[in-house]
């Protein structure tokens, strides 16, 4: 039986002419439906000749390219397990990840074939293949030895398609375990609630190594039989060019904000589109009513995590389970999507009432298996009735609206990547002549949020404040850097000692202001 296989769905979308263009690059390049089965089937072979055991990883640290999003297929395809990795991220990070998961096939760029095969070469990986974002590197060279035609796997819903790194709060980064049930249930769901029809064209321009371009994205398209127009970078420029020939734009806020910053952009350039959405970080209520006034779109807003894929969207038509509303409304990610139960609990795990602020939780065909070889962690972050702890801070009003108001998670979401201060505290701390540090999220115009490091140096050191930006950016991924480092005398503490941090963020909040 292969219809659990998310593959066997995506492949069941696509259109009768085969011959029609599935993905266009921004650079004229045209892969047909037919050459995204071919290529899916030769790497699929490719990767079930290495006689892999049963669930094993196949992580990628990649550019974007068509080629990736074929690997990505082509594993689910032959069953096994997706793992991908922020291109930013730097080898201690890597080291982590390829140590933790323990992939039995590792694919990186040629340029940093190296060192990532020294790690995985090290933490037992057999394979390390190499993919170039110019149709380059052995994994192609040794898939094109290989059959164009392949039988999907068999795969249970409940059978791992991905594991999706996301850090923590205290110590290391979880991965978090996606089933082929969790990410087609979410896709049907949105094919259906975002109205996908006949002839939608997405542009794709978000990275492919988290759940926004990944799966929300690509999933969209694929299982809606929709042409692609590939970008493997966001350039606003270029999407407002694009915008013509496409139907369909999703972003994380700061693409919004850059585009609102392009003249080109106007009603006649986006005449074609249908919609366009929005999430991964607040949309600040600005871009949203600016938004409106340059394009006449109103911005969907949905919110949704690593761990659960999308949970909440704005309708896009009226939704019939609240009093058929339409509004998308600013400042709010909409209703939960059907299948998708969601409450509000306080402190004490109470229900909260209509309008009342508490965590967020969520239960659904959508939210994950449970952490990688976690699992007192996953035990910790549901609740005895089966609730994931989203670790947003939200209230849910009259209407049926879901509104983000913060987190309980120490975390920073900076152009729509998650940066865990406790992390970046902890290379701080080790650093020559630190007694100790906090990592603060302010407001950002264009990352929309961004870190901000305070550092005490020990009573007999000197800290210069560029060595430790400098030091962190020698170790970690580029966003994860904070955008100032104070050295100060003292951090705020209450009464218990701890630090506090909000005195911090209010007393930076007009760092980068414009
Ligand atoms: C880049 N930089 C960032 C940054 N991106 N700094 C803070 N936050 C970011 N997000 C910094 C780099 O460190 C570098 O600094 C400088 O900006 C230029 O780097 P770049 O790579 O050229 O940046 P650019 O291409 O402009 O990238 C910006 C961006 C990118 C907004 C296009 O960050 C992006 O694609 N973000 C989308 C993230 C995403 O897809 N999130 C979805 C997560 S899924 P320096 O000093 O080194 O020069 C999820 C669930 C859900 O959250 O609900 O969807
Ligand atoms: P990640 O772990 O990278 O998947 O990030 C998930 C987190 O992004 C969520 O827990 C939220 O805090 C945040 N997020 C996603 N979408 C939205 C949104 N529309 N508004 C506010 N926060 C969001």
């Amino acid at each position: 039986m292969t219809h659990n296989n998310l593959f066997s769905a995506l492949r069941a979308a696509f259109p009768v002419d085969l011959t029609a263009t599935a993905v266009e690059t921004d650079g004229g390049l045209r892969y047909s439906w037919q050459d995204l089965d071919r290529a899916t089937a030769m790497m699929a072979n490719l990767l079930q000749s290495l006689d892999l055991p049963e669930g094993s990883r196949v992580a990628v640290q990649v550019e974007k390219s068509v080629e990736a999003l074929m690997l990505y297929l082509a594993t689910l395809r032959a069953g096994f397990v997706f793992l991908p990795l922020n291109t930013a991220y730097q080898s201690a990070e890597i080291e982590y990840f390829i140590g933790n998961a323990e992939p039995a096939v590792v694919v990186c760029s040629g340029a940093n074939f190296g060192w990532v095969s020294k790690t995985a070469f090290k933490a037992g990986t057999q394979h390390v293949f190499t993919l170039n974002d110019d149709r380059t590197g052995s994994l192609l060279e040794r898939a094109a030895h290989h059959s164009d035609q392949h039988q999907t796997v068999a795969r249970q819903a409940d059978d791992l398609a991905a594991i999706l790194y996301t850090s923590g709060t205290t110590g290391r980064s979880k991965g978090a375990m996606l089933t082929h049930g969790n990410m087609l249930s979410n896709a049907l769901t949105l094919k259906d609630y975002w109205g996908w029809k006949k002839g939608d064209v997405l542009i794709h321009a978000l990275p492919i190594f988290h759940v926004h371009g990944l799966f929300v994205a690509i999933h969209g398209a694929l299982i809606n039989g929709s042409k692609m127009i590939w970008m493997a970078k966001f350039d606003p420029k270029r999407v407002i060019a694009r915008m013509k020939e496409a139907t369909v734009f999703m972003g994380v806020p700061t693409l919004y904000v850059r585009m609102l910053a392009e003249p080109a952009l106007d009603k006649a350039a986006v005449k074609n589109m249908r919609l366009f959405i929005a999430g991964s970080a607040p949309l600040l209520i600005e871009t949203f009513t600016e938004w409106q006034q340059r394009t006449g779109h109103t911005i969907l807003e949905r919110y949704g995590m690593s761990e659960t894929a999308m949970l909440t969207s704005n309708p896009y038509a009226a939704d019939k389970r609240y009093a058929k509303q339409t509004e998308r409304r600013g400042g709010t990610v909409g209703f939960p999507l059907p299948g998708v139960s969601l409450r509000v609990r306080g402190d004490d795990g109470q229900e909260m009432p209509v309008g009342e602020i508490g965590g967020i939780q969520v239960q659904g065909p959508n939210v994950f298996k449970g952490y990688w070889r976690m699992p007192e962690k996953t035990a910790e972050e549901f609740t005895a009735d089966g609730y994931f702890k989203t670790g947003d801070v939200g209230k849910v009003d009259d209407r049926g609206y879901v509104t983000i108001v913060g987190r309980s998670k120490d975390l920073i979401i900076s152009g729509g990547y998650n940066v865990y201060p406790a992390e970046i505290e902890g290379y701080i701390n080790e650093m020559k002549g630190v007694a100790e540090s906090a990592v603060v999220g302010v407001p950002h115009p264009d990352f929309g949020e961004v870190g901000v490091a305070v550092v005490i140096a020990k009573s007999d050191a000197v800290v210069q404040p560029e060595n430790v930006l400098a030091e962190l950016k020698a170790k970690l991924a580029n966003f994860k850097i904070p955008k100032h480092c104070f050295v100060v005398a003292e951090l705020p503490r209450n009464t218990m000692g701890k630090v506090q941090k909000n005195l911090l963020r209010d007393q930076y909040k007009n760092l980068f202001s414009a």
